[in-house]
């Protein structure tokens, strides 16, 4: 079975992104891998008619913080379309790993869910850096790059709801 690589997308599939405001938050640690991920995405945006004005970018210290910045984001930011968050967790020799990544993807969907927007998951949640890399413009292509098409098809979806 073919496997599929999502950052090999059709760019013609893509909305067009001109209408929308998106913020992109990515965490500190594993910087190597995260400054991959957020230039793709930011990159991808602006490609697909995100105007740069409106592309937010904002840091914090740990993947942990990702989902209390994404519903501050969504407090107070105006016409607010999506929020794109960004981390890497490696495991390590404890069990914060798990911690972190349950906490982050039950945030995340909490703060989707209770601001009614979409909050993109762009976290690796890898057993060693080298498959973080690989998923960072490696072999396996850029996750920051598939949250940016993920975040534009449901800005898409969004409007064609309400
Ligand atoms: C503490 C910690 C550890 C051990 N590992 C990672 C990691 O691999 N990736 C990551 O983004 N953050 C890590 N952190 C930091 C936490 O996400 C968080 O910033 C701190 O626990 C403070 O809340």
């Amino acid at each position: 079975m073919k496997k599929t690589n999502l950052s090999d997308y059709d760019p013609l599939a893509v909305p067009d992104g001109s209408p929308y405001t998106i913020a992109v938050v990515a965490a500190e640690w594993n910087p190597e891998v995260t400054n991959a991920m957020l230039e793709g995405a930011v990159e991808t945006l602006k490609e697909h008619g995100v105007k740069t004005e409106n592309v937010i970018v904002r840091h914090v210290p740990g993947t942990f913080e990702l989902s209390t910045a994404a519903d501050l984001l969504y407090h107070f930011t105006p016409r607010l379309n999506a929020v794109i968050c960004i981390g890497c967790v490696i495991q390590g020799e404890t069990r914060h790993f798990e911690f972190i990544c349950q906490a982050v993807s039950q945030g995340i969907t909490n703060v989707s869910l209770k601001h009614g927007r979409p909050v993109i998951f762009s976290v690796l949640t890898c057993d060693t850096m080298q498959q973080a890399l690989d998923r960072a413009g490696g072999k396996h292509g850029n996750k920051g790059v598939e949250g940016a098409i993920t975040a534009l098809k449901m800005c898409k979806f969004y409007r064609e709801c309400v």
